[in-house]
């Protein structure tokens, strides 16, 4: 049984939300994320709400995963002013905005907390050119934060690209993601999140990617064997608001957003120190047959080969946009990692 058992879909999440809509007042924004309260979503959202309530008089109500349908439902109910605010993670933006596929150009992102800390609060391409391609989309991009190394977990051994022949690892709905699964060797399926606990117990799929926290948190270790890193990526996502709804607000509100938004920031670098490993340990304690690997700097080398293709990729996918958006991404990452 997973925590998202009572996943709401569809007529039943419109119904709640038009109910909440009903009671709540204009005083009150909500806010979706796609984790649970103690996730790392949900923790920066808690921040987030604790730091608005205290410096304006507007209250903030949190909808975890689970209670508004999948990231998608979400992400239409922002679009259309239902809610205010959104937590979406590229990997389901990407057919929205092409260029947030960026983010899975595999072994482009370092794995260090703080240096990705660093390169979010200063990265030109984060601070500057996604916002406008956010904004087209009716969307004021507020922030993006990492969440962790995404590590595989598979049924079988992982070392090397043909162990994942015939493999179906499920990816989150964004074609980049399909593209570098097919070129590590697997069958990539993409499905939304709701569908992974049930599709990996009765067998549809063998595997799936995610940060280890959450490989702990949503029980993906009881349906797994093997967890392996490979080093191909570290979990990015994104917190926005409708736009309509934030050019309306006064100077002052927007200014209370602004800084909420950077202390909650702040406080999720924190929060993620040593989770990696904590949830690593909490794995293997839960569940002491499961093998869990970290791939060597040789053994990370087809797939570092492979992962270039991903790349070329992008940017046949998306242009010149694409490029200058992944262009600006590595100066910025060379000018953190210097
Ligand atoms: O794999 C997914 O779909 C989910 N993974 C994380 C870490 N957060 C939310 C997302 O839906």
């Amino acid at each position: 049984m997973t925590r998202f058992d009572k996943l709401l879909t569809g007529t039943a999440a419109a119904t709640a939300l038009m109910a909440s809509a009903l009671t709540a007042s204009a005083d009150t924004w909500r806010y979706a994320f796609e984790e649970a309260m103690d996730d790392v979503q949900g923790v920066f959202a808690q921040k987030f709400k604790e730091e608005v309530e205290a410096n304006t008089d507007h209250q903030v109500q949190l909808f975890p995963y689970g209670t508004l349908g999948e990231s998608a439902d979400t992400m239409e109910q922002t679009q259309a002013g239902i809610l205010q605010f959104v937590d979406q993670s590229p990997g389901f933006t990407g057919s929205l905005i092409p260029e947030a596929q960026v983010f899975f150009v595999p072994y482009l992102l370092p794995q260090n907390t703080d240096a990705l800390g660093e390169f979010f609060r200063t990265s030109e391409a984060i601070n500057e050119m996604f916002p406008e391609l956010y904004a087209e989309q009716g969307l004021e991009l507020l922030t993006m934060f990492p969440e962790g190394e995404v590590c595989v977990t598979t049924q079988e051994p992982l070392t090397k690209p043909s162990d994942l022949n015939e493999v179906k690892v499920r990816v989150m709905t964004n074609p980049l993601l399909v593209e570098s699964y097919q070129a590590f060797g697997a069958t990539p399926t993409p499905l939304p999140w709701g569908e992974v606990y049930g599709a990996l117990q009765t067998g549809i799929i063998q595997g799936q990617e995610n940060p280890m926290f959450w490989n702990w948190s949503a029980n993906m270790y009881e349906v797994s064997e093997y967890i392996t890193c490979i080093g191909h990526n570290n979990f990015t996502t994104a917190v926005m608001a409708n736009k309509d709804f934030y050019d309306g607000l006064p100077e002052g509100d927007q200014q209370v957003i602004q800084s909420a938004i950077d202390v909650a920031f702040d406080h999720i670098i924190e929060y993620q120190q040593g989770l990696h490993a904590e949830s690593i340990e909490k794995i293997k304690e839960a569940k002491p047959s499961i093998t869990i690997t970290n791939l060597s700097k040789e053994q990370r080398q087809p797939f570092i080969e492979a992962g270039k293709k991903v790349e070329e990729r992008f940017v046949e996918m998306t242009g010149d946009s694409g490029k200058a958006i992944l262009e600006q991404m590595k100066a910025d990452l060379e000018a953190v990692a210097q």
